[in-house]
Parts: C-alpha cells; sequence; structure tokens
C-alpha cells in the first residue's frame, strides 16, 4: 500500500513521526494548523530525557541539540527555608537530563524534514477525518489559500494535541478515557531573566509550591502554586516576583532571584488524562492526542517522542513485510510507559504539595523527608525522574 500517512500535527509528536518515516522510505504528509513561525516559536517544555535524546541522535536529529544543550543531572528541593540537593544522576548510571526548548527541538525536525523533501501542510484548517475503520481512511482539508483538499491514507496518525480533532473523530464507546484533576492549580510564567541557579528547585512553602525551571541562559520558567479556580488577572507582574521571593528564600544564604521581563503567564489546568487503546481501525494517536499529564516530572514531551519511535518501526515493519505485529501492540507498549510515567508524575505531585487535608500533608511530608534523607527512595526518585 504505497498510499502515504497522513499526519496530523507538527508538534514533537508529529514531526518525529515524520522524519522517521522519510528516513525509511515511507511517504507521509503532515498537516498543521499554524504556520511554520508559530510552532517553531512556541515555548513550552524543556527538558528531554536522556533516552529520548539517543533515539534522535540515532536518526541524526540530535546535531544541535547536542552541540548546545545543557545537561543536569541533580536537583533541589527547598523546604523551611533550607535547601536539598538530589544528586539523580550518581544514582542512575550518570544519565542525565538535557535542557533544550521545545521549539527549538521542533525547529530542528521541521528543518531536517523539509531539508529531506518532506511534504508538511502548514495553516490548514478544517481537517476532518473520513473511514478510519477501513482500510482506505482519508483526510480533507482547506488549504492556506482557501483550496478544498483531499488526501487518501495507508493509515493516519494523530498527533494535533490534547484540543485535536483526531481523537474526537473515534466514535464514542470505541475508546476509554481516564481522567483526574489533581485539585490544584499553577500559574505559570516564563521570563526573559538569566536563570537564577544550576538545578530545578521545587520549593515547598506554607503558601504553596514554586518551581524554578531552566530552559536557557536568557529565560527562565517559574512556576507557583495558585489557588484552584484564580486567573491570571490577579497576578500582576509584581506580585509574581514578591511571591517567588518568598517561596524561595532561604535562611544563612545569599541566593537571590534574579528578575526579568515577563513574557508568558497563564494558569496550567493540572489535569491527567489517558485514552486506551492509543488506536482505532487505522487511526493511530500519538503524544498529547492521546495523553496529557501534569508538567511535574516534565514528561510530556518525552511521552509524545517515544509514541513517535514505536509507531515509526511498526509502520516501518509494516510496510517493508507485511507485518501487522508492532501495530498491534503499539498501543499496549506505548501505554506501559504512559502509565508508568502518570504513576510517577501523581507520586511527585502528592510530594511537593501540602494538602488541605493535615493527616495527607503530613504524609506529603514524610515522603520528602524520605526522599531527602534515603538512598531506597532516591533511587526510585532517580530512575524516574531521569527516565527508565
Ligand atoms: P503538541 O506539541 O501540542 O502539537 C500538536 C500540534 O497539532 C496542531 N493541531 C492541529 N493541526 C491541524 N489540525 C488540527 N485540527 C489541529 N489541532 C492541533 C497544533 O497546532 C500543534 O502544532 O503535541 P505533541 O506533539 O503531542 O507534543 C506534546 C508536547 O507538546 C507536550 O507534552 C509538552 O509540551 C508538555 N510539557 C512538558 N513536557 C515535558 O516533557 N517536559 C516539560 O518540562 C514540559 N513542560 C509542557 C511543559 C507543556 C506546557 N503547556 C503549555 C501545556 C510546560 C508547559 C507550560
Amino acid at each position: 500500500n504505497r498510499r502515504p500517512v497522513g499526519i496530523v500535527g507538527a508538534g514533537p509528536a508529529g514531526l518525529t513521526l515524520g522524519n522517521l518515516l522519510q528516513q525509511a522510505g515511507i511517504p507521509c504528509v503532515v498537516l498543521e494548523r499554524g504556520t511554520r513561525e508559530h510552532v517553531e516559536t512556541r515555548p513550552r517544555a524543556g527538558v528531554i530525557e536522556h533516552r529520548a535524546v539517543r533515539m534522535l541522535d540515532d536518526h541524526g536529529l540530535a546535531d544541535r541539540l547536542l552541540a548546545e544543550a545543557d545537561r543536569h543531572g541533580a536537583c533541589e528541593f527547598r523546604v523551611n527555608g533550607r535547601a536539598y540537593e538530589v544528586d539523580y544522576s550518581s544514582l542512575y548510571d550518570g544519565q542525565t537530563h538535557y535542557v533544550y526548548p521545545q521549539q527549538e527541538v521542533v525547529k530542528d525536525l521541521v528543518g531536517a524534514y523539509v531539508a529531506g523533501g518532506g511534504d508538511v501542510r502548514f495553516s490548514v484548517t478544517d481537517v476532518e477525518l473520513h473511514d478510519i475503520e477501513s482500510g482506505e481512511p482519508s483526510l480533507t482539508w482547506t488549504s492556506a489559500d482557501g483550496r478544498a483538499e483531499r488526501l487518501d491514507c495507508s493509515f493516519i496518525a494523530g498527533a494535533d494535541g490534547f484540543h485535536g480533532v483526531t481523537r474526537r473523530s473515534i466514535p464514542a464507546g470505541a475508546i476509554q478515557e481516564f481522567s483526574h484533576q489533581h485539585g490544584i492549580e499553577w500559574l505559570s510564567i516564563l521570563a526573559e531573566a538569566p536563570p537564577s541557579t544550576h538545578k530545578v528547585i521545587y520549593a515547598l512553602h506554607p503558601d504553596g509550591f514554586a518551581g524554578h525551571m531552566l530552559r536557557s541562559a536568557t529565560v527562565s520558567r517559574y512556576y507557583l502554586q495558585v489557588p484552584v479556580d484564580d486567573t491570571v488577572d490577579n497576578w500582576s507582574d509584581e506580585r509574581v516576583w514578591t511571591e517567588l521571593h518568598k517561596r524561595f528564600a532561604l535562611h544563612d544564604s545569599d541566593w537571590s532571584l534574579t528578575e526579568g521581563r515577563i513574557i508568558e503567564k497563564r494558569i496550567l489546568d493540572m489535569r491527567s488524562h489517558v485514552v486506551e487503546p492509543m488506536n482505532h481501525g487505522n487511526l493511530y494517536l500519538l503524544g498529547d492526542a492521546a495523553h496529557i499529564i501534569t508538567p511535574v516530572g516534565a514528561k510530556g514531551m518525552n511521552l509524545a517522542l517515544h509514541d513517535a519511535e514505536v509507531l515509526a518501526a511498526a509502520l516501518t515493519a509494516f510496510h517493508r513485510s507485511g507485518d501487522e505485529t508492532g501495530l498491534n501492540e503499539y498501543s499496549d507498549t506505548c501505554l506501559r510507559r504512559v502509565w508508568r510515567a502518570q504513576e510517577f508524575s501523581q507520586w511527585m505531585v502528592f510530594m511537593i504539595h501540602r494538602s488541605p487535608e493535615p493527616f495527607l500533608s503530613r504524609l506529603g511530608q514524610a515522603r520528602l523527608e524520605h526522599l531527602i534523607g534515603s538512598g531506597s527512595s532516591a533511587g526510585y526518585f532517580a530512575q524516574n525522574y531521569v527516565g527508565p
């Protein structure tokens, strides 16, 4: 079947799949709602697991990342004005995270795909899926210049994120959706401020959690736990900095937080969602289209890259020899990693937030004390955090 694979969405998942299929000689077309500039400049994640970097490197897609990314093997917890470092790299075979903004990953993937002659259509609208249960599925859309277009596909890959169209094309009842609201809310802040730390900081404060994440030499991301149903309008830039200074404060230290111009403020929906199975007929979902996870633990983009790797291998085996094993196992293979990540993220969510229920709050504190004081708990943390 030499019909192309239709890929909806040019995020990390769709573009990685596109590149891997192209390298395997399998025709594909990527449809993206945004412009090329939009996807290449949209800041989001920034932490990549060593395993995902190896996969990208194996396909020649990590040259700039390996040259420019910082490697991180330790993080810091701040409690009651004291800092505790966890050197997770030394606890897990010297493996590290790579800090490289998501938009740079996307830029590299678009560049490689286009340079290899890849077909990607930006600024498309009205994408619709047809006959996904048949052997002859198709996609229709309106092109950037307003023409109605159609693609007869071998398979459709739904990589259009959580709010995309592909998952919604699956008939009700054909998939099961698992959803969990964590009962907490974060304000996510991006600022043109150099990092005030060499390690990610997780601060536990009576007023709520605060996080300092690393993105680049000039840009940093911060998180503030805010009351549920709070809105961005309640958070002036001044109030954001006051609160960050307060929650990160250390006793007996001259550490300070460097401020900068705030370029993004948004309330994050702290929700987890998983779809089972991740395929229906000839539609295969990947990345955020199939599962979302809280930012705690930094797994979202890594799971998207893993799904793309598994699906590319399955489609390649099928195109080469008609072997359907990988396609049949696609969902189970991905979901094992997805649920492992969800369990770890939930474990961390519980540990770094103080529950309104005093008993649960003390349990969370006990979990953190066990982590900073014990090899065994730190081993669990290290393995899951840096990526199994
Ligand atoms: P994406 O990146 O959302 O890409 C989906 C693409 O599909 C397009 N699209 C459509 N195109 C055509 N027709 C339609 N009807 C379409 N509907 C949507 C969209 O324009 C978009 O280009 O999904 P993908 O590829 O699955 O990648 C997932 C990751 O983006 C996501 O998991 C991470 O960003 C999550 N995440 C983090 N993950 C990490 O691994 N580490 C982190 O530190 C981390 N931090 C974060 C994050 C996500 C955040 N936000 C904003 C949700 C921090 C934040 C603030």
